[in-house]
């Protein structure tokens, strides 16, 4: 692998032509090259001449998308015509392009380069989640990762299937600020980052190479956040009272530690319940699991009753917290049947009240599948009818099990009913 050199850049070849390009200000950018087109994330603060330097290890035309707005990352936008950027940073980076902040950015860096603070943002383009970037022989793709900040991407360079994180995953997480969005958000990305099966993932601010594994750590820190287990964090920049919370080796000094930085605020979300693993016993016998995932999905199954067999995994769900600890989830199935219920989980109480369309109630066996793989089928069979008059069934249950498995998990309903060992529902604690 070359390694390219000036007085402000560096260049590691990380990968066949895919470049780790180290600015002054210690953060870096990514190069890709293909057949037609070159892309570049990010363009660093934008001291000193980036677009000479690349130029030297490419000529083709190029391509700039910013991994999100802070002006370690977008700074350099003004050397180029433009910059794809999500469109949740985009006030950010303007903001990150003004006067004042990069005066702070020459002070903080020790750096006076004549010029610098004047330059504005390039025109900025809206980038779109799942976005291809197609560069001849190369597909490159944007993974929207919401946490560091709300508009932050990885790049999948799919020839390499190698992830560039930008500063959504690292050693040092940091959601430190009013721009950052919160912890299950970042768990929500890492997990999406993680079924891509890329095989070595990069950052902005490390040379390391990751490997797939590092976002397993990087989840259960996230995941294991506790206040009381975190220590204070003083951010030079924001000015910030932080927390730290950290996993692995001592922070900064062990090859293996893994930490985020975050404000209080930054836990929020239905906390409470997600993460959940319930299984309850409706009084007419029905007997139900649920798994909640995140603040907005769940997954199922259904043990016994009318429609037993059937599950579903990420269902899409209002949930609200409606007194301490009470909970009430409802959603609209694919097949029509809509659902609410309300769980006490301290009484281990729930109450269902599912509004079943006619054609279900007529042959129920028609949705006991694994409801993921069947949604066009179902979706015909809701528009094809009959959906009158409605089979309402509203029962309470008890919660016979009850076990907290933390968010974004995938393991916890992952196969039929029929494929658990036997006593799996009927287990009590
Ligand atoms: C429940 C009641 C009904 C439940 C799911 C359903 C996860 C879904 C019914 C269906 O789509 O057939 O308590 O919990």
């Amino acid at each position: 692998m070359g390694s390219v050199i000036n007085d402000d850049f560096s260049a590691t070849e990380i990968g066949e032509g895919l470049y780790q390009i180290w600015c002054p200000g210690k953060v870096s950018c990514f190069l890709a090259v293909g057949k037609d087109v070159a892309l570049l994330l990010d363009s660093g603060y934008g001291l000193g001449d980036l677009k000479g330097f690349v130029e030297t290890l490419t000529a083709l035309p190029l391509t700039l998308v910013n991994s999100h707005g802070h002006i370690d990352h977008s700074g350099g936008d003004y050397q180029f015509d433009f910059a794809y950027m999500r469109r949740e940073d985009l006030s950010l980076a303007r903001r990150h392009a003004s006067h004042g902040e990069r005066s702070r950015a020459l002070e903080f860096l020790g750096r006076s380069d004549p010029g610098y603070a004047d330059h504005g943002p390039c025109e900025l383009r809206p980038l779109a989640d799942g976005q291809v970037f197609d560069l001849g022989d190369r597909l490159v793709e944007t993974l929207a990762c919401p946490g560091h900040t709300a508009g932050s991407v990885a790049l999948l360079d799919r020839s390499t299937s190698t992830l560039l994180s930008g500063d959504a995953f690292s050693r040092h997480v940091w959601l430190f600020d009013d721009d950052s969005t919160s912890v299950p958000d970042l768990l929500r990305s890492i997990h999406r980052a993680r079924e891509t099966g890329f095989s070595a993932m990069y950052c902005s601010h490390s040379a390391e190479r990751f490997e797939p594994s590092f976002l397993g750590e990087l989840e259960r820190c996230a995941r294991d956040i506790r206040i009381e287990k975190s220590r204070p964090f003083a951010v030079p920049i924001a000015g910030a009272e932080a927390l730290i919370y950290h996993e692995g080796g001592e922070l900064f000094a062990a090859a293996d530690f893994v930490s985020v930085v975050y404000m209080p605020a930054k836990l929020g979300e239905a906390l409470g319940i997600v993460g959940k693993h319930l299984i309850y016993k409706y009084e007419n016998g029905w007997r139900y699991e649920i798994y909640v995932k995140d603040s907005g999905h769940f997954s199922y199954r259904i043990h016994s009753g009318m429609v037993g067999g059937r599950w579903v995994t990420d269902q899409e769900a209002h949930i609200v917290e409606i007194a301490t600890d009470v909970w009430k989830l409802s959603w609209d199935e694919p097949t029509g049947t809509c659902v609410s219920i309300a769980i006490n989980l301290s009484a281990r109480r729930l109450h269902g009240v599912i509004f079943f369309p006619r054609w279900v109630r007529d042959d129920p066996q028609k949705t006991v599948c694994y409801q993921n793989e069947h949604l066009d089928r179902m979706i015909a069979y809701r528009d094809q009818g009959p959906t009158y008059p409605k089979f309402v069934v509203d029962e309470f249950a008890a919660i016979t099990f009850i076990e907290d498995c933390g968010p974004c998990r995938s393991d916890i309903i992952d196969r039929p009913p029929s494929a658990l060992p036997e006593g799996y529902a009927e287990r009590v604690n």
